[in-house]
């Protein structure tokens, strides 16, 4: 420890190498700096250990107060650690020193506090924020429940619904709420919070100790305390923390604190080591890692202001709520002026939802309606700094749209297509500057699918790929760069997942039975049940459109095909994979006659599938194709393609994606 130096201001007291501390008026100001989130590391939890003993015994202070270097309060315990055995002192160590602690320790918080960090607060004897701090038990989103006392004290704090709320479902409050539910004591605006701490800790220390586990936990109704541990029960789908968190949550019911706080530590260090915590672990470092692009690190991004939408529909009006949002100036275009209202009023009625529903104020919604118009004339779009083309995913069609953007926009102007299937090369082949291209494929609803995936064509510049980037980043999506081939990474894992689906009902599995097995896996629906919701005709159509081109020597499952001959095009006609009485899904004894029926015509004896095998098959098939992802230079990381499938697909989080799931069973 180094002390004071002969200046005027005293040299901080460094307590270890992330805490740091200021003794001003009989007051130690502790720091916290683990940059860039101040996560909770062995170096933080030894400092502060350091701090409060030597605080303890030291004459000259009266009260202590805690606060994060930075933007943050602390994110939590350092992730990092957790494939490493717990060090002493533990972070319920920590907690439980500072709520020990006979000189009242105040918590100062500069910023958010999530994790292990609310639960440093939660500790602590008083909390005052800034009213831009954001709290969070997020614990469960990685498989976890918090380890640190946050069970305990949370519902002492707030009550048994809220916190129940707040751990299972691992959501992040305001300040404002934190306030109204009782997890701090007060919120001061940033340029008076030194005064309204200073007065905070002078009350602290007339007052008596306010500990959190001696709180009696507040008066609640049992039935809404069920409802809310129901809710979370229901929505776990598979996942073991949510389940976890309710019953070491409602402990604060029904056990002594102490006897509380070691049955979570125990099932804290229990779930840490479980293999849905090791996937959700690896998920969080995928999307960390997904942001970075060595090769585009000399780069970068151009400026845009002024986003124009070609097609108003579904896609291009869920593409300008997320542009909107973003804070860009939208201009969509429509061929006719009919088309333009329609794509107009499309859109306003997005936002009108958003506004009814509390997602949007008044002023944003007002603020995003000035900044959008929709326009008949296609040189509206010439004031645009990057044009996404939406319109009908049909070679023609788009090859025409761009033909007449080349004439029309700045010669700088980016063009990225969404289509999902055409060949963007082909397409930048019909304008000047193809290096301007790049595509933008989102996923439907654009404004509510977190993924995006940035397709680099052969000829994107890479300042293009960088504004493309960053644009993503502020339309809030998780955008990862794929390669030109058809399906880009999401797709053509899909077609090569639902190809040897179908294949499996030649072989002897129902699709009842491969979507029980998807759906205890963690999918939220089967594929046949997704199929029958999405409608079989379209799909049909295409195959039929392509099938001159099919080579007759590949392996085809016509089972699709003999569902859509008979007029089962899924659940809007009562009927496809499964039957509809009263619009409610049911096994069809028909489906399987059926496909009794092809097994025979292709002489296969049926073999029985368990829902192990159906779904090793499946990830099997799917880690092969990720593989070919990779070989052929479309994607470049395992754990992009991981990305993919989770935000684009339904794959379960908590399985890790399907490149980590094939990993995880062959080791
Ligand atoms: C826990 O606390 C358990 C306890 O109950 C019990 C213990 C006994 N650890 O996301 P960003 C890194 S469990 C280590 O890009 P943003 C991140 O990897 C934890 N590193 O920024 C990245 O590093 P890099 C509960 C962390 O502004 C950098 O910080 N806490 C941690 O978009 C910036 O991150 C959570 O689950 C961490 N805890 O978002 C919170 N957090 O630059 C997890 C971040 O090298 N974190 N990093 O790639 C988050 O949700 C977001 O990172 C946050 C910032 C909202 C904080």
């Amino acid at each position: 420890m180094s002390t004071h130096s002969p200046s005027e201001k005293p040299n901080p007291i460094l307590y270890s190498s992330a805490v740091s501390g200021m003794i001003e008026d009989g007051i130690l100001h502790l720091t916290i700096a683990n940059p860039p989130v101040n996560a909770i590391s062995a170096a933080i939890r030894e400092g502060l250990m350091q701090a409060l003993d030597q605080a303890e015994i030291a004459a000259d202070i009266h009260a202590i107060t805690m606060s994060g270097a930075g933007k943050f309060f602390a994110a939590g315990a350092d992730i990092k650690e957790f494939d490493l055995p717990p060090s002493d002192p533990t972070l319920p160590q920590v907690t439980a020193r500072i709520e020990a602690a006979t000189k009242p320790v105040i918590a100062a918080i500069n910023g958010t506090a999530l994790g292990g960090g609310c639960e440093i607060i939660l500790a602590c004897h008083y909390r005052i924020a800034v009213e831009s701090a954001k709290f969070g038990l997020p614990e469960v989103k990685l498989g976890l429940i918090p380890g640190a006392g946050g069970t305990q004290r949370l519902p002492r704090l707030t009550g048994m619904v809220t916190a129940l709320d707040m751990i299972g479902t691992g959501k992040t409050i305001t300040a404002a709420q934190a306030l109204e539910y009782g997890l701090i004591d007060q919120i001061s605006a940033a340029d008076s919070f030194a005064n309204a701490l200073r007065q905070a800790v002078i009350t602290c220390t007339k007052t008596i100790i306010r500990r959190t586990t001696a709180l009696e936990l507040p008066a609640e109704n049992a039935n809404d305390i069920q409802a809310a541990a129901d809710k979370i029960i229901v929505k776990a789908r598979g996942r073991t923390a949510p389940a976890e968190a309710v019953r070491i949550v409602s402990l604060a019911a029904t056990l002594p604190v102490n006897e509380a706080l070691a049955e979570e530590r125990a099932t804290f260090l229990r779930l840490r080591q479980s293999d849905e915590a090791k996937a959700l672990r690896h998920v969080f470092f995928a999307e960390r890692e997904a942001g970075k692009h060595e090769a585009l690190a000399d780069y970068t991004a151009r400026k845009v202001s002024v986003i124009g939408i070609a097609g108003t529909g579904l896609m291009g009006s869920g593409i300008a709520v997320a542009a909107l949002a973003g804070g860009y100036k939208i201009i969509g275009y429509e061929q006719t002026a009919d088309a333009a209202a329609a794509g107009h009023a499309r859109i306003t009625a997005l936002l009108q939802k958003q506004f009814q529903s509390g997602r949007l104020s008044e002023a944003a919604l007002n603020n995003q309606l000035a900044n959008l118009s929709v326009s008949a004339d296609i040189t509206a779009l010439s004031a645009a700094d990057l044009v996404i083309e939406a319109v009908f995913d049909d070679y023609n069609v788009k090859s025409d749209l761009f033909r007449r953007l080349d004439g029309t926009v700045r010669a700088d102007t980016i063009i990225a297509t969404n289509t999902s299937y055409l060949n963007p090369d082909e397409l930048a082949a019909q304008i000047s500057n193809p290096e301007r291209v790049v595509g933008m494929h989102f996923f439907s609803p654009a404004h509510i699918m977190r993924l995006l995936e940035v397709v680099n064509c052969a000829r994107t510049a890479a300042e293009v790929l960088v504004t493309t980037l960053e644009v993503a980043k502020k339309l809030n999506k998780l955008a990862t760069i794929c390669g030109v081939c058809e399906g880009f990474i999401g797709n053509r894992i899909f077609s090569a997942y639902r190809r040897e689906a179908e294949f499996m009902l030649e072989q002897g599995a129902l699709p009842h039975e491969i979507d029980a097995a998807l759906e205890d896996y963690g999918f939220a629906m089967g594929l046949f049940a997704v199929y029958d919701m999405a409608g079989l005709e379209i799909a049909w159509a295409k195959r039929r459109r392509e099938a001159s081109m099919r080579d007759p020597s590949a392996p085809y499952c016509q089972i699709a095909d003999r569902l859509c001959e008979a007029g089962r095009f899924g659940q809007k006609s009562g009927k496809g994979w499964y039957i509809y009485p009263q619009g409610k899904r049911q096994i069809d004894p028909d489906i399987t006659v059926l496909i009794e029926a092809v097994r025979t015509e292709k002489n296969i004896t049926p073999r029985r599938f368990t829902a192990h095998n159906i779904i090793s098959q499946l990830l099997n098939v799917m880690a092969l194709e990720g593989e070919k992802l990779l070989s052929e230079g479309i994607a470049a990381r395992a754990s992009d393609i991981d990305l993919v499938l989770i935000n684009g697909y339904g794959f379960p989080a908590h399985k890790g994606g399907p490149m980590f799931a094939a990993q995880h069973n062959k080791d």
